[in-house]
């Protein structure tokens, strides 16, 4: 069947289609608001988002400040800034003055101040100072480690620790194994995966997955699904066309892994999927499917292009250590799985909002259930989804919101 090929499709596709499609831009010299802004939708879902970024300098700004609001727990502010940079992100041209953002949804009073400035002076100085600022340095540093989440950040800075150097030479300090790893691998890892090494590893996950089991399906997800050129990461689905065969699949396709030497790290998660749970309101919460976080040893030979690895001038190893997420659900989840881990975050948060909001019913990487008719929506694929919660489709190369 098609689903049981590696769907990389969007590689070859994008491609020939020229995608992402460029929207045509419209000079605002004249500072009226571009006509398409008049209908611009509070939700994500019912925006087109390319990877083409026409207001990156304001987005990149108020992303800061999401991240900052996110360390002092403010959470209202936070999702305030990723709202409205989503926004920005959406539109056909860059914004040249104020006039041309009335009547756009998402924008507070915070954020206009903010672009307001960025228009004046060609800068933030509410993102400088914040960018200055030792306790945001310092979380931004630690949280950037794989395994390091906000609270450990935090609890390392109340000790007195500024620098990775400290807290790998600070005695009293007991790190986890992903911690470990996340250390161990941390210039590698820390560096932005490619289009091209994400291709490699498809090619490797896709002989490894169909050497154990020839029928099963296999997606790619994340970022690169959405036609990213960079990533922080590659993330995979895969299942068993039967119900119940994809149960040890992982854990096979794991020791595939490391037979082939290219194991560096693995922290596996069993399933604790419950079918008579509700869908989770809550966005933040991780899904229950079986998954595993790995690292994995790419080699300089396995990526295709003149550039071939993303490594440090100088560094002659000739491979690279890249991280990678498999995420194995049964195949009746496997379309709410897809749609939830292609993203972007912004774009899930938004779809499960709009469900609740607009069409009492809920959202989650598991399932659709409708309030009103108190019963569960299947879905064999995205569009199903769309269209049960009475969206137009959207394109994985169209979320990137
Ligand atoms: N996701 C989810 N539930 C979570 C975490 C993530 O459904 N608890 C979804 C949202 C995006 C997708 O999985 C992939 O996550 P990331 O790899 O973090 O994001 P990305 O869009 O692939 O970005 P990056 O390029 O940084 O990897
Ligand atoms: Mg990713």
């Amino acid at each position: 069947s098609r689903l049981a090929v590696l769907d990389i499709s969007w590689f070859t596709d994008s491609m020939r289609e020229g995608r992402p499609v460029t929207v045509e831009t419209r000079h605002l010299t004249d500072c009226s608001p571009p006509t398409a802004v008049a209908n611009v939708s509070q939700y994500a879902c019912q925006r087109r988002t390319t990877t083409e970024n026409h207001n990156k300098i304001f987005t990149d700004v108020m992303e800061e400040l999401a991240e900052s609001s996110e360390f002092n727990e403010s959470k209202g502010p936070c999702l305030a800034f990723r709202r409205a940079a989503s926004v920005l992100k959406s539109l056909p041209s860059a914004v040249h003055c104020l006039e041309a953002i009335q009547g756009l949804p998402c924008l507070g009073e915070h954020t206009k101040a903010v672009m307001e400035e960025i228009l004046t002076f060609g800068r933030s100085f509410k993102v400088e100072e914040i960018r200055c600022d030792e306790r945001y340095q310092a979380l931004k540093l630690f949280t950037s480690v794989f395994g390091v989440g906000p609270k450990t950040a935090e609890k390392w800075y109340r000790r007195g620790l500024r620098s990775l150097k400290e807290i790998l030479t600070e005695p009293n300090i007991q790190l986890n194994r992903m911690q470990r790893a996340g250390f161990l691998y941390y210039s590698d890892i820390s560096k932005a995966v490619s289009k091209a090494e994400a291709k490699a590893l498809g090619c490797i996950i896709e002989e490894t997955v169909h050497w154990i089991a020839p029928d099963a399906i296999l997606a790619l997800t994340g970022g690169f699904r959405r036609g990213k050129e960079y990533g922080h990461d590659v993330d995979f689905l895969l299942t068993m066309p039967e119900m119940g065969k994809e149960e040890g699949l992982l854990l096979h396709v794991i020791d595939r892994l490391r037979d082939q030497g290219i194991l560096l790290y693995c922290e596996y998660q069993g399933s604790t999927f419950d079918v008579s749970k509700l869908p989770s309101w809550r966005f933040e919460d991780m899904d229950h499917f079986q998954k595993c976080f790995l690292i994995l040893r790419l080699e300089q030979g396995q990526v295709e292009g003149e550039r071939g690895l993303q490594s440090d001038p100088g560094d002659s190893r000739g491979w690279r250590a890249v991280r990678v997420d498999l995420v194995a659900p049964p195949v009746d989840r496997y379309a709410f799985a897809l749609l939830g881990w292609t993203g972007s975050r912004q774009f899930g948060r938004d779809l499960r909002t709009f469900a609740y909001k607009e069409r009492q019913m809920l959202l989650d990487n598991h399932a659709l259930y409708d309030k009103t008719k108190k019963l569960f929506l299947p879905a064999t694929t995205e569009e199903d989804i769309f269209a049960h919660l009475g969206l137009e489709y959207v394109e994985p190369w169209q979320r990137n919101a």
